[in-house]
């Protein structure tokens, strides 16, 4: 086209600047393939067609350090060991993951693999030093994806703080790949002293005092700077839903609702958790309309009315089928209800976890059984485990209806 400076040629640019918007936004929905990277996830149950596995390459038990030894129970295995996880422990995690990985290529999913650093290097700043790092099998911790963002989160506990690492090659070839991919990286924290409540560690702290402290919302973290895990997030469409817990601050939740001034951010937290770490235990949702809640860490009332003014069910989730997590294990036994959503009729569940999948074959699911167990030390279940690249769909709103809900800051 030759331009010219006329009436007419001045509409046919703003014409043709319109059918370029056109066509990009065409390009967003083009149909997805895996020759062609594109991120694109709004929520936690669209069909999922590329996705992030983890590995239990390497993992360390990390030294103690304070937001860490105040998850480790009195009385755990855990107490006063760190170090390397032994070799035979990792391959079987690795085997399981990789066998969890080729099922989901099966079903037609891309799937890709971090890699991993050596963790056995310790973690200096100029604000700390920890004796080592900690893995890279559960990249939901570190990488929140939404829409066509993925972004790193702060972290919060010190042997994690080079973690975002294991993903770098990955999220260059995306950005590379995908022009509509934005890589962002939530601010570095410091994670000095003053980030957490000496407090917390002293003497045999009872579990009353510890549920007492978590309906308080009296964490180990303070409020020094915004700390997040990207695993705290619950993405609902237009809704992101955070728990408030040892991972997460208040700072933190208000650093995600200024990064996403399009979505409408809701601070949460369950008492009934004496370690409150991560959402993804506590509060599952299945498909639009379905939560499943942890029957033990449930929903305080004023916080229910987001979702069941908009006719969304929350049920309390089934017992895990197991009394206690495996050996050298941080997470609780509820990574029962820690499910990876395919689509919103299938469902990856823990093979050995026969309680939950009953319940979900029940509420008219398709069950999809996946050994794990044995990878559960490494840093949790099978949402744990994977992080969104591609679910089809856009932003929907939920939950048109928007009760008081309990606010940020
Ligand atoms: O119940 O121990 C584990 C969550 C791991 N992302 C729990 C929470």
């Amino acid at each position: 086209m030759q331009l010219r400076s006329s009436p007419t040629a001045a509409k046919s640019i703003v014409g043709n600047s319109r059918d370029l918007a056109g066509r990009l936004n065409r390009m967003k929905t083009v149909k997805w393939s895996p020759e062609r990277t594109q991120v694109n996830s709004w929520n936690e149950w669209d069909p999922l067609k590329h996705v992030i596995v983890g590995y239990a390459t390497d993992c360390h038990i990390p030294p103690p350090e304070p937001a860490l030894e105040a998850k480790v129970p009195e009385d755990s295995d855990m107490r006063g060991q760190w170090g390397k996880r032994p070799q035979d422990m990792i391959d079987r995690g690795n085997e399981l993951l990789d066998t969890f990985a080729e099922m989901l290529r099966g079903r037609g999913i891309r799937v890709d693999r971090p890699t991993p650093i050596d963790f056995s290097q310790p973690v200096v700043t100029p604000d700390f030093e920890t004796g080592s790092g900690f893995g890279c099998m559960p990249p939901r911790d570190v990488l929140l994806t939404v829409g066509n963002e993925i972004l790193e989160a702060t972290m919060s506990y010190r042997c994690r703080w080079f973690e975002y690492l294991c993903y770098r090659p990955l999220l260059t070839r995306y950005w590379e790949e995908d022009r509509n991919f934005r890589h962002e990286a939530a601010p570095k924290p410091r994670l000095a002293d003053s980030d957490y409540r000496p407090d917390y560690l002293s003497g045999n702290i009872s579990i009353e005092t510890r549920l007492e402290w978590t309906a308080e919302k009296y964490f180990v973290t303070t409020e020094e700077e915004p700390l997040f895990d990207a695993a705290d997030v619950l993405r609902f469409g237009k809704d992101l839903v955070v728990q408030h817990g040892f991972t997460t601050n208040l700072k933190g939740i208000e650093w995600i609702r200024r990064h996403f001034p399009e979505h409408r951010v809701h601070a949460t937290n369950f008492p009934g958790d004496p370690y409150p770490i991560h959402i993804d235990a506590t509060f599952t949702p299945i498909r639009p309309g379905l939560i499943l809640n942890n029957p033990e860490r449930r929903l305080p009332d004023d916080q229910r009315a987001l979702f069941t003014r908009n006719d969304w069910e929350i049920v309390d989730a089934a017992r895990p089928a197991h009394n206690s997590p495996p050996p050298l294990c941080y997470s609780s036994t509820w990574l029962s209800m820690n499910v990876l959503v395919l689509d919103p009729k299938t469902v990856c569940v823990e093979k050995s976890e026969v309680h939950q999948a009953e319940q979900l074959d029940r509420l008219g699911m398709e069950v999809v059984e996946v050994d794990l167990r044995d990878a559960y030390a490494f840093g949790g279940g099978l949402h744990c485990c994977t992080a969104d690249v591609y679910r089809e769909g856009g932003i929907e709103d939920y939950f048109p209806i928007q009760p008081d809900f309990a606010e940020a800051m």
